[in-house]
């Protein structure tokens, strides 16, 4: 049995009933064996990052204390966008674009992993207020390996219109 780990998942939609779809992915990870949900974020209206021609984003961040490996956990969650209805192009031509459910393994304990799929911390966390703004409302001393603390690496953006959803 492996020790339990506290992991952050962030997620997003911009397909849908994004909303909805977040709603229903925390339930999704709260129901994960060997997974508790501690924490979940507010849900937040995000403008497209990266390749921006494409609609607002609804962004959340869920806290899990979990004995799954980080192998085990991402697969679950690659199930549980595959249950929202996520389809993924075979060749990731689709990688930026519209999705109805994303879910990014931000943290994994203070693991630092660089696997094929799988790397930790997330390689974009750092640079993303939509990632970090959530996270940073469930855990506001979380540490990114590599980098330091998120509260400072969010110091460093640009925040822009981002709003938290009623
Ligand atoms: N995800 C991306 C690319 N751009 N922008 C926002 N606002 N939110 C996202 O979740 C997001 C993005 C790739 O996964
Ligand atoms: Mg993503
Ligand atoms: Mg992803």
């Amino acid at each position: 049995m492996s020790v339990a780990e506290v992991a952050f998942v962030g997620l997003g939609s911009n397909l849908g009933d994004s909303a909805a779809i977040l709603r229903g992915a925390f339930q999704a990870l709260a129901a994960l064996p060997r997974t508790r949900l501690l924490r979940a974020s507010s849900l937040y209206r995000t403008p497209a990052w990266g390749v921006t021609a494409q609609p607002d984003f609804v962004n959340a961040a869920a806290m899990l204390e979990t004995t799954l490996t980080p192998q085990a956990l991402l697969t679950a969650m690659l199930a549980i966008e595959r249950e929202a209805g996520r389809d993924r192009r075979e060749d990731g031509s689709d990688r930026w674009g519209p999705r109805t459910l994303d879910l990014d393994l931000l943290l994994y304990g203070q693991h630092s992993l660089d696997e094929p799929g799988l790397r930790l911390p997330h390689p974009h966390l750092h640079q993303r207020a939509f990632a970090l703004l959530p996270l940073l409302e469930i855990a506001p001393d979380a540490q990114i390996p590599g980098i330091g603390p998120a509260r400072e690496a969010l110091a460093l953006l640009e925040i822009g219109d981002i709003q938290t959803l009623a």
